[in-house]
């Protein structure tokens, strides 16, 4: 990067913090676009003339709202929803809400801001957006998340639309979720609309919507294998996490003959050295969405070892699939990974390694898939769950995979076009996803002019 680029990233990174003071997460999401993004746009005067950049990390609106609600003991308990609504530029606002007791302004206005670029490499017309709440669903009765579904649905239906904004799940919002808030959307608003994705088959749904992002992050991590005449076969795999991005790697992983030795979640983690395969797998999702536990029930099941508070990254592995949440790979285990053996890192989660992380897994020359490539998969079937409600059809399952695989194929593609290193094989897949994820958002708004 030339010098003056330098000190412009310097000056943007100052003026997003200032403006922006305390959104460490945001703070992180926007300098690792405007890292690789100030380089590419340094001779195209365009985008620095219509401010491009900064119009990006500045969200069109965001609202926020209080959500009350009635426990089961007949207390009225108040939590705080919001709905960011980043970039519309290429399509209708598109991206999940996540319930968990972690959730702020800074995380979803990261999520946000992220999914805007992973939203444009699906090659589908969506914005990006992103919302949730500081609720915990964990230890709540089934007619507690219901009240509080729809109390949530009862503010933000009056912001949402199938040509507006398509909310959809994340951690903590999964086909229970779903069902009570498009319920409560269609009893608002009369209409039976494509407002949300995720839907169950029933009522609107998609084929494969619920394996998508899972598959699809493993998928990638197979074009990049198969780009350097790699496979997957035999080998070993660490997975983190046990919610639906994890499963449907783990299952994936599976399929394509790899063993699967740890998974996680917020707990500790498990770690099972003959692997987990699609029969332990089935007790895992069962554990995880019906009886609601934690994994130290499978250690006791299949007798393995459970690491209470732990994550997995100190175990030897081939390859990785962080598929828990964001920074869940500091920079030291970053280094542990890449010292054990670990030759390839797919990331199901949204920002899962932290910048430090980033940086050595690429001066090592990992084959390294950042989220917004890898785990494109799910948003990319909500895209065509959207376009089947439009249709008032349903495809064939068959068509959806193959569409499915094709799509991850074309971002693993975009990624070498704008990725590969001059005077190196390399491909630095970061660079090659933030690029051209920005290129399509940023022509549809210098096409619109200043607005
Ligand atoms: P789920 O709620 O289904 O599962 C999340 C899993 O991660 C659970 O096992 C949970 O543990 C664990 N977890 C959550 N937070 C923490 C934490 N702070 N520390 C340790 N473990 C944690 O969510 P998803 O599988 O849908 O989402 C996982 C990740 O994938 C998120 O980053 C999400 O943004 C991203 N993503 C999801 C997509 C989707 O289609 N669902 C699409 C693209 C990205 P526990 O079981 O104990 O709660
Ligand atoms: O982070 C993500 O891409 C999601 N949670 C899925 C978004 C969607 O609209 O399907």
């Amino acid at each position: 990067m030339a010098v003056s680029d330098h000190v412009n990233l310097k000056k943007f990174v100052a003026g997003v913090k200032r403006r922006n003071p305390g959104e460490t997460e945001f703070h992180q999401a926007v300098f690792e676009v405007a890292s690789n993004v100030f380089e590419y746009i340094s001779d195209k005067e365009i985008y620095h003339q219509t401010q491009i950049l900064r119009r990006i990390a500045e969200p069109d609106r965001i609202i926020i709202f209080r959500v009350c609600w009635e426990d089961d003991n007949g207390n009225i308990r108040v939590n705080r929803g919001y709905r960011v609504q980043n970039n519309n530029a290429i399509g209708p606002y598109k991206g999940g809400i996540r319930f968990h007791p972690s959730v702020n302004l800074s995380i979803l206005k990261f999520l946000a801001f992220e999914q805007t670029f992973k939203n444009s490499l699906t090659g589908l017309p969506m914005g990006g957006g992103k919302g949730g709440a500081d609720f915990n669903p964990k230890g709540k009765s089934d007619n507690e998340v219901m009240r509080f579904c729809q109390s949530f649905m009862t503010e933000l239906h009056r912001h949402i639309g199938a040509d507006i904004d398509v909310p959809a799940g994340d951690i903590g919002v999964g086909a229970r979720e779903i069902g009570f808030l498009f319920g409560q959307y269609k009893r608002l608003s009369n209409r039976f609309t494509g407002v949300l994705t995720g839907k169950g088959m029933e009522f609107g749904g998609s084929p494969i919507r619920t394996e998508a992002t899972g598959y699809g992050t493993v998928y990638m991590m197979e074009d990049m294998l198969k780009h350097r005449g790699e496979n997957m076969d035999g080998r070993v795999c660490l997975v983190s996490g046990a919610g639906n991005v994890a499963t449907y790697a783990v299952e994936k992983l599976n399929q394509l003959g790899a063993k699967v030795v740890t998974m996680s979640d917020s707990s500790g983690f498990i770690y099972d050295k003959d692997g987990i395969d699609a029969e332990k797998l089935a007790y895992i999702i069962d554990l995880k969405t019906n009886r609601r536990e934690g994994l130290s029930e499978y250690a006791a099941e299949y007798k393995v070892d459970f690491f209470a508070g732990e994550r997995p990254w100190r175990i030897p592995c081939n390859l990785a699939f962080p598929c828990a949440t964001q920074n869940e790979i500091s920079a030291n285990e970053a280094l542990l990974l890449i010292n054990n053996g670990c030759i390839g890192v797919s990331e199901g989660a949204n920002m899962p390694t932290d910048q430090d992380g980033i940086e050595h897994f690429i001066a090592a020359k990992l084959l390294f898939a950042p989220s917004k490539a890898a785990n494109a998969g799910g948003v990319a079937i909500s895209g065509l769950e959207m376009s089947q409600n439009s249709a008032r059809i349903t495809w064939k399952e068959a068509e959806l995979q193959n569409l499915l695989r094709e799509i991850m194929a074309n971002i693993h593609e975009q990624c070498v076009t704008y990725g590969q290193q001059p005077g190196s094989d390399y491909i630095n897949y970061v660079k090659g996803a933030n690029i051209a994820g920005f290129i399509k958002v940023a022509d549809a708004m210098v096409a619109y002019g200043v607005v």
